[in-house]
């Protein structure tokens, strides 16, 4: 199946301008795009900014008719001011991701409806009633079938972007495109595989509080090494097409049900990366659950949930990636002929299991990682970073930042999520040093 064309990458964006609430009903009224689903004349529709990641600007558009998103970049990163400038073009790296996530995990990321590359703003679907997961996990509130969702976007992307499926030319020039999402790249490679394990400028650890034990992260050779073996397999391996991004809040829920927002940091790489990372978080606001929930037994029957979220995670993953192995393995690799062709299903099944448990591998060391990054780095998690008092948020920070290392450091030893799952709740009850 052929891709749909991507449009052509400009170097200048001249005419480039910022939108605000008051100047997009003009800019944007003549827009079929939006005018068509907001309805009535674009000076009574109503715009709100809501952004509240770290980079972009995110209007909710509402008029008589609907509601749209806009989201436009900015050219610096929000979160710290024109001082760090960020190119526009990611959006166009955002707007390729929607527009692949679409064909190969459909109706789970927003529906585009409008792309403007000069603008860099794309406008997508409003999902509404939904609200940003980690809004839902800090108020301890279940979402139905999580984990399932999420392993099976997460196996459909690995497994359909990858030269599992994929025509190895289609393939190659995607590889080509993303490779251009090279400042995205760049914060990931500086802000999660290097800076947790140095004294970099913009390192954020609560201090004086953690320096005992970043001091000991820091000190620890073994730790550094993997980090960096996991930064070349993120560099190097350009296997599928990942999100980049994916932790609580770049997903957005209902009680019932689960979408993928914001993949502007999308690029080739491991397959373990977006699950690793996912599950990172899970493990993170399994720690930090305590200051959020004051009744024990109430915490201690959503950390439970937490967990069994992380593993249906994995089981869900692993269920679709073998599904798709059976019935999609079109591409390149492990190809059919081979194994089940030859009259050789079993080869074609230990090679599966091989494959599966390298990203399983993977998943823990890139788990690990986005640990240590969200609490000692520049970009918190507000599981953490919304305990107010330092003397309560440290230790739950602490046991995240060694569970992140056990895990960077055991992950070619563990072999199956129930295993992790209890070297979460160890750290949590202060079984292991
Ligand atoms: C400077 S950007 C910091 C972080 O925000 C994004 O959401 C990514 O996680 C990035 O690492
Ligand atoms: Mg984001």
């Amino acid at each position: 199946m052929l891709l749909p064309r991507a449009p052509k990458l400009e170097t200048t964006l001249s005419r480039y301008e910022p939108l605000n609430p008051k100047t997009l009903p003009s800019r944007l009224g003549g827009l079929a795009a939006v005018a068509d689903i907001v309805g009535g004349p674009p000076e009574t529709w109503r715009v709100r900014e809501v952004g509240d990641g770290n980079l972009n600007l995110v209007f909710i558009v509402e008029g008589s008719a609907g509601s749209v998103i806009v989201k436009q970049a900015l050219p610096y990163v929000r979160l710290v001011g024109d001082s760090w400038p960020l190119p526009l073009k990611r959006a166009y790296f955002e707007y390729n991701a929607l527009v692949r996530q679409e064909r190969v995990a459909p109706g789970v990321v927003p529906a585009v409806r409008h792309f403007d590359e000069e603008q860099a703003l794309i406008v997508m679907e409003r999902l509404t009633p939904h609200i940003i997961l980690r809004g839902q996990t800090m108020a301890g509130r279940e979402v139905a079938r999580l984990g399932e969702a999420m392993g099976r976007f997460c196996a459909q992307t690995a497994f359909r972007c990858s030269d599992l499926a994929m025509d190895a030319g289609e393939k190659k020039a995607d590889v080509a495109l993303f490779s251009g999402n090279v400042e995205l790249c760049d914060i990931t490679e500086n802000l999660v595989f290097t800076d947790p394990y140095f004294d970099a400028e913009m390192n954020r650890p609560t201090s004086p509080y953690l320096d005992g034990v970043v001091a000991e992260l820091r000190a620890d050779a073994a730790l550094k090494v993997e980090a960096q073996h996991l930064k070349r397999a993120f560099t190097a391996r350009a296997e599928t097409l990942c999100h980049g991004d994916l932790h609580a809040g770049s997903i957005m829920v209902t009680a019932d049900d689960v979408r993928i927002i914001d993949p502007e940091f999308a690029f080739y790489g491991p397959m373990g990366f977006d699950i690793g990372m996912l599950v990172g978080n899970y493990l993170m606001a399994y720690h930090a659950m305590p200051a959020h929930i004051a009744d024990r037994d109430a915490c201690a029957t959503y950390q439970d949930w937490l967990l069994s979220v992380a593993r249906s995670t994995w089981t869900s993953f692993t269920d679709e990636f073998r599904r798709l192995w059976a019935t999609e393995r079109t591409g390149i690799l492990y190809p059919v002929t081979l194994y089940e062709d030859q009259g050789q299903a079993d080869a074609s099944e230990i090679a599966r299991d091989e494959l599966l448990a390298e990203i399983f591998t993977d998943l823990l060391g890139f788990a690990g990682v986005e640990m240590h990054r969200r609490i000692l780095g520049l970009a918190h998690v507000a599981e953490f970073d919304s305990i107010e008092d330092p003397d309560a948020r440290a230790p739950l920070e602490e046991r995240s930042l060694r569970l992140g290392r056990d895990l960077v450091l055991g992950r070619r030893t563990i072999t199956d999520i129930d295993s992790v799952l209890d070297m979460a709740r160890a750290r949590q009850t202060g079984d292991l040093a």
